[in-house]
């Protein structure tokens, strides 16, 4: 029945729940039975993939009895569920994640040593699942680690691409691109759930009617139908609890395939199902811009009626009425890409379930929040309306009433025809188009930017107009990032001296860093914070020789830049840099540059050209650099290849400087900021998303901080912003930029960064020229303390005892009390 604890079904099994499987002994014994049993093998005879798989399976046990415990006591709670509702996530490599979370990596580490196994190799196996781009994926994943080990009943929801994110290669200095084939060995962290599906309509037309109840009804005759099956990830919070991330397949509709007799129409039907798997096929590889593709709205759409489907037949299984959904759920919408569920949650109430639009109405709008992660303008999602009309045309039509009434409420409020066209969801100025950030913003109770300074300016521009009419709706919940994972699992060693000094409790409280403050003159702890540092960075010297074919001295200071490549982030800013300090040295005016390694990583989408073309010069600049032998003592370039969350966990560890140099006003949050400085390196950093808050936690003494204000950049665009006159004023800026069309970078060809010399000085749209004689003098300052061994590493500490605040535990408790109106309930263990 029902009724029966978890604890009475463990019993009839002769397992007793608390203590299964977290000794040495079980859990050597259950590998080698997943060995056998499942993978048909013996230790002697085994490739690395079956050794992961057999742990792997070994650890999914444990996890999956946690995170059933977790789902009784959650549905004894009561409380509201949060539904998390995003079209990326990248969660990483999971195995050495759960072992943490299980607190069995210890016993885990001994089991394998008695069969001669060694753990750190069977980890390096696994292939993660790259279903996002880059910051925006990673978050949720941070966020479903925190929601875990909050013990908030939460669910992930999103689509099972089967080809992630493209692995980069490199080849002649150029990023090429290979798909992604993550799930080829299996992925023994899902779990399919073939009768949790739901059928999803598109095109078509609709039919107005008046029923037999005198009612005013619409149908939705669609032209097509697919299906989404479920798959399941558990993900385990530390200690206990776990929740779900509940991934969409798409599978063509029986009914639509295989009605069919003859041969012909046979592969028909097969096209047909083709066709509807097309939708999870591939994730759009596309970071702050728009593809504006109908496939990427079919994923969006898909993916959010399943949910909502979902979600509203949980609602029924637990015998709530559909009147009190907002009641019990609460919608987080990662950025705009599930902002159509608005419509479809509309669309499901009023047109399945038969209920009032006003009524229909304040549900929806209790239910959905929104954060908004950019403010490009490019990456600001507008669906066209013809391409809206013809893909979801039932969806068009509610979306023109939301909008009708709303544009209503405006003129009653008296607004100038002016603003009210600013505000309306459809956008007529060209192609008529729908505003998604409109949308989810009318649709929603809460609005949240992803940093101080971020949400300050969406209130003061993007939405202003809104937040205007609005002005509670409007809130900032600073961005965090999964300290487990990237203090705890990725740096060992800067964690058990951490733990040393002032126990674990940082593992749920990070805040209580702080203690380490008072061992930062400590010469002893210096020594041995220092000693750590290195040993991380042979770590990556190794992978940088194997990946990158570059060696690197240890000893340099490691200065690193990490991220996807976009204009606005400025990796072109730090090649400048580099390429002025080449040229000194040249001229045997490099006395006082600090031997350094420069080292990058991060992916361009494959469509962005000039991004691809910053990828080249950082090749080409290593070429230059690392083979000149005047040159190659002190400085080193390093292009990592095929960025993602495992190689990152090995990077950040090992960096003493984090490059964190957007143009102010541009970069929504980062995170990448947060993991660098939780490991130890210093900042040189704009006033730029989070950066403006990590400075005020670590003090401005320890924070390098350079360039433009955001009020300073837009007084200078207002201005008529020139770079030619800092290439004109500036001599070392000037050799610099000739030095890119000399032809002694890129084998001769003075063509190759042609692009990227005129766009700086002729548009410069990020300011990079302004920018550039106060991040040398910084880079400058940074050399010459660096060669202050002992000061460095008092800085260091003092950074990571200061960055308490940038825990991810810390954001979700602030949507819990700021959004959605949840108590977290840690629960027993
Ligand atoms: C991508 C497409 C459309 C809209 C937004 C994005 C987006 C934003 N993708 N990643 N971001 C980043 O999100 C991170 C998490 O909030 C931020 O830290 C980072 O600054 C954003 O660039």
């Amino acid at each position: 029945s029902h009724n029966k604890s978890i604890e009475h079904y463990f019993s009839t099994i002769g397992e007793k729940a608390d203590e299964i499987g977290l000794s040495k002994e079980k859990i050597k014994k259950d590998f080698l039975q997943k060995l056998f049993y499942q993978l048909g093998r013996v230790p002697a005879v085994t490739t690395s993939n079956d050794l992961y798989t057999a742990l792997a399976l070994t650890v999914r046990d444990r996890v999956l009895r946690q995170f059933v415990r977790s789902t009784e006591e959650f549905s004894k709670k009561n409380s509201r569920g949060i539904a998390y509702f995003s079209a990326e996530y990248l969660p990483g490599p999971h195995l050495g994640n759960n072992l943490l979370n299980l607190e069995i990596v210890d016993e885990t580490r001994e089991a394998l040593k008695e069969l001669d196994l060694e753990l750190d190799e069977i980890i390096e196996q696994e292939v993660e699942p790259g279903l996002g781009n880059g910051g925006l994926g990673r978050l949720a994943s941070c966020y479903m680690d925190s929601l875990a080990t909050l013990g908030i009943p939460a669910i992930g929801y999103g689509i099972r691409y089967e080809f992630g994110i493209f692995k980069q290669e490199i080849k002649e200095g150029w990023q090429s691109e290979a798909t992604d084939k993550w799930l080829h060995y299996g992925n023994p962290w899902e779990v399919i759930r073939p009768e949790v599906s739901y059928v999803v309509k598109f095109g078509g037309r609709t039919i107005h009617s008046t029923n037999e109840n005198n009612k005013y009804a619409v149908e939705w005759e669609p032209e097509s139908e697919v299906v989404g099956t479920a798959y399941d990830t558990p993900v385990l919070g530390y200690q206990s609890n776990g929740i779900i991330m509940r991934l969409w397949k798409a599978e063509a509709t029986e009914s639509f395939d295989f009605s069919v007799y003859n041969m012909g129409d046979y592969y028909k039907a097969v096209e047909k199902k083709v066709r509807s798997e097309n939708i999870t096929k591939v994730l759009y590889p596309n970071d702050e811009n728009l593809s504006g593709k109908e496939l990427r709205l079919r994923q969006q759409y898909f993916f959010v009626s399943c949910s909502l489907q979902d979600m509203i037949r949980l609602n029924f299984v637990q015998g709530r009425k559909l009147e009190e959904f907002h009641e019990k759920f609460a919608i987080q919408l990662n950025d705009t890409h599930p902002s159509i569920a608005v419509a479809e949650l509309m669309r499901l109430l009023v047109d399945e379930h038969e209920m009032e639009w006003k009524q229909a109405w304040k549900i929806t709008r209790n239910t959905f929040a929104y954060t908004n992660h950019t403010l490009l303008p490019e990456a600001l999602e507008k669906w066209s309306v013809s391409l809206m009309g013809r893909l979801l045309p039932r969806h068009l039509e509610i979306i023109y009433e939301i909008n009708s009434r709303f544009l209503h409420e405006l003129r009653e409020k008296g607004l100038s025809g002016e603003q009210i066209a600013r505000m309306s969801l459809i956008d007529e100025h060209g192609e008529p188009s729908v505003r998604m950030a409109h949308l989810a913003t009318v649709g929603s109770f809460r609005v949240n930017g992803v940093s101080q300074l971020h949400s300050r300016l969406l209130k003061t521009q993007v939405l202003n107009d809104f937040a205007e009419i609005w002005p509670d709706k409007f809130t900032n919940v600073t961005n965090g990032v999964a300290h487990r994972r990237f203090l705890a699992v990725s740096n060992p060693g800067l964690s058990r001296l951490i733990t040393e000094k002032i126990g674990n409790g940082w593992l749920t409280d990070l805040t209580t860093l702080k203690r380490l403050e008072k061992f930062a003159d400590d010469e002893i702890f210096q020594k041995q914070w220092m000693e750590v540092k290195l040993e991380n960075k042979k770590l990556l010297s190794q992978l940088l020789e194997e990946r990158a074919g570059v060696k690197i001295d240890p000893t340099m200071l490691f200065d690193v830049q990490v991220k996807r490549i976009h204009e606005y982030k400025r990796q072109h800013l730090m090649l400048l840099h580099i390429l002025d300090l080449y040229l000194k040295i040249k001229d045997g005016k490099g006395e006082n540059i600090a031997p350094s390694a420069f080292i990058f990583a991060g992916k361009a989408a494959p469509g962005y050209f000039m991004a691809k073309l910053i990828i080249r010069l950082v090749t080409a600049v290593a070429d230059l650099v690392n083979n000149d032998k005047d040159v190659n003592k002190i400085l080193k370039v390093a292009f990592l290849p095929n960025f993602s969350v495992k190689q990152a966990q090995r990077v950040y560890p090992a960096a003493d400087l984090s490059e964190q140099i957007s143009m102010a006003g541009k970069e929504a949050s980062g995170t990448g900021n947060m993991k660098f400085a939780l490991n130890g390196a210093l900042t040189i950093g704009t006033l730029d998303g989070a950066n403006v808050e990590i400075r005020e936690e670590v003090g401005e003494e320890n924070f390098f901080l350079f360039g433009q204000t955001t009020e300073e950049v837009q007084e200078t665009r207002r201005l008529g912003y020139r770079p030619s006159k800092y290439y004109e004023e500036q001599e070392d800026l000037e050799r610099v930029l000739d030095f890119l069309v000399s032809g002694e970078l890129g084998n001769g060809d003075h063509e190759l960064f042609r692009p990227l010399y005129n766009n700086l000085l002729q548009q410069d749209p990020y300011q990079l020229l302004k920018d550039f004689k106060s991040y040398c003098e910084r880079k400058h300052e940074i050399h010459q303390i660096w060669k202050d061994q002992k000061e460095w590493t008092r800085r260091s500490i003092l950074n990571v005892s200061r960055v308490g605040k940038f825990s991810s535990d810390r954001s979700i408790l602030e949507y819990c009390q700021n959004i959605w109106n949840v108590e977290p309930v840690k629960l027993r263990d």
